[in-house]
């Protein structure tokens, strides 16, 4: 078992039901609770295989876990404790989030088509909450709307749900309560319900994520949730690159990925090297003469998406919100584009009315290893590393990392692909174009050249001074 020495295990603290319970919580009903597993850690963990109940292949959670339950009387039952957590969104910045049993987003849960399930709520928050079980078929007073079909739980008490998992496929769940506050707090999480035939739709790999948005001011660390639709930080299951786990996949596996959106906004995600056909909707499986190959998928508020591929290259291939600015960490969206702009002095000038203007550099926006001072628990823009140089992406960004030789269950990540001598992409040595048959200058964009500021040659540019930005701009 070299692959669970190596990885990082779960890190279950169990929770003994008195740590669980507030005094609110009579002892009477907290004897009759199951275990409230609590998760330390932000990474990937393992699946968590059945060890009751039907037989499915499990699902591994990005940067994530799954929920164990215990079987009583032929139920499964479940615990969720709706708690203030603290996520670390990447390495070097952590976040006062609102969550589910330590994390947020909270612990996957898996179940077979067909299931009885119960689930405990108990609810640690300073105010109301509910569970809205997004996606399911479920008798209408288990649809966890607060005020419309349930009185919100209030703080210290325990609610129960309960329901048969009727349909195979790919659910969430969140509150309806204190709508804007909760989610924006990061109040969710992933809900698969297998197939009553393990073998129907087999893959070798499921990997499930979240896509959620928060706004966090540089420095601070509990997100505005007044925040409508001009978010700065892009998450998967509240976490951004380079804090996003790999998705480690075996050569000719078949993958598949499953992805909710509970942000503000469509994602685009698009996967490089591959084509997969989304195989999956909110409402279930996809008839197989209705799909298409694609390479870019987008996924619209409130939508789970499941896409299906063979891995058949090896290789370090990236997975991505297509929307630039989703691949980019906290930053102002309002920094003019300066391409081709000489700032010899302008940013001096700015610098003395604005104090912490930030110029993009005049030949792109590239900073590669700029060291920007940036105030405490602030994530730089983009700060992943590759075996070539800086990856100039954050937020939703990871890699799907295809190896031949893996074990099956092998989710350890293998380092960066090491590509065959003479099969990356070279610096022609050859003889230089002539030059002045193309005029580099003619190719600059002219529309922001400051009037009274004259062009000068790329290889003469003043160095550009970058300063931090103090806050996120607001619109
Ligand atoms: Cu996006």
């Amino acid at each position: 078992m070299t692959q669970d020495t190596s990885m990082k295990r779960r890190a279950f603290l169990r929770c003994s039901a008195l740590a669980v319970g507030s005094a609110a919580v009579s002892q009477v009903a907290l004897a009759a609770l199951p275990d409230a597993a609590h998760q330390a850690s932000p990474h990937t963990q393992p699946p968590l295989t059945p060890g009751s109940g039907r037989p499915y292949q499990p699902v591994v959670t990005l940067n994530g876990w799954t929920l164990p339950w215990r079987m009583k009387n032929g139920v499964k039952e479940f615990h969720l404790v709706a708690e203030p957590v603290v996520r670390e969104i990447a390495p070097g910045m952590k976040a006062n989030l609102w969550g589910y049993n330590g994390q947020s987003p909270g612990p996957t849960i898996e179940v077979v088509e067909g299931d009885r399930v119960r689930i405990f709520v108990t609810n640690r928050l300073p105010e109301h909450t509910s569970v809205h079980w997004h996606g399911q078929r479920l008798p209408n007073g288990m649809d966890g709307i607060s005020g419309l079909t349930q009185p919100g739980i209030p703080p210290g008490k325990t609610f129960v749900y309960e329901f048969t998992a009727r349909r195979a496929g790919t659910f969430m769940y969140h509150p309806h309560a204190d709508e804007m506050v909760q989610m924006a707090m990061g109040m969710m999480g992933f809900w698969v319900t297998h197939p009553k035939n393990p073998d129907f739709m087999r893959v070798d790999r499921d990997f499930v994520f979240l896509l959620n948005a928060y706004d966090i001011e540089p420095g601070a660390a509990t997100p505005k949730v007044n925040t409508m639709l001009d978010f700065n930080l892009w998450t998967w299951n509240s976490r951004a690159f380079p804090g996003i786990d790999p998705l480690v996949v075996r050569q000719n596996d078949r993958v598949r990925i499953r992805v909710g959106n509970l942000t503000m906004t469509n994602h685009p995600i698009h996967l490089h090297g591959h084509e997969f056909t989304v195989t999956g909707t909110d409402g279930g499986w996809t008839p197989p003469a209705s799909r298409w190959p694609e390479v870019t998928t987008d996924i619209a508020v409130g939508q789970m998406r499941a896409i299906e591929f063979d891995a058949t290259e090896e290789g370090d291939w990236s997975l991505h919100c297509h929307k630039s600015h989703h691949a980019m960490n906290a930053m102002g969206h309002s920094v003019p584009t300066m391409i081709g702009v000489d700032q010899a002095d302008v940013a001096d000038k700015i610098g003395k009315l604005i104090p912490d203007y930030m110029v993009m550099g005049d030949k792109g926006g590239a900073m590669g290893d700029m060291e920007m001072p940036l105030p405490d628990n602030t994530l730089p823009m983009t700060a992943g590393r590759g075996p070539y140089g800086p990856i100039e992406m954050g937020g939703m960004f990871s890699v799907v990392k295809v190896r031949r030789n893996l074990a099956r269950n092998d989710y350890r990540d293998p380092g960066w692909y090491k590509a065959p001598t003479g099969s990356v992409a070279w610096e022609w040595k050859g003889d230089a174009a002539e030059s002045g048959k193309a005029d580099v200058a003619q190719g600059k964009p002219q529309l922001h050249r400051a009037p009274d500021t004259q062009q000068i040659p790329a290889d003469q540019s003043a160095p550009v001074k970058v300063m931090r930005r103090g806050g996120h701009e607001h619109h």
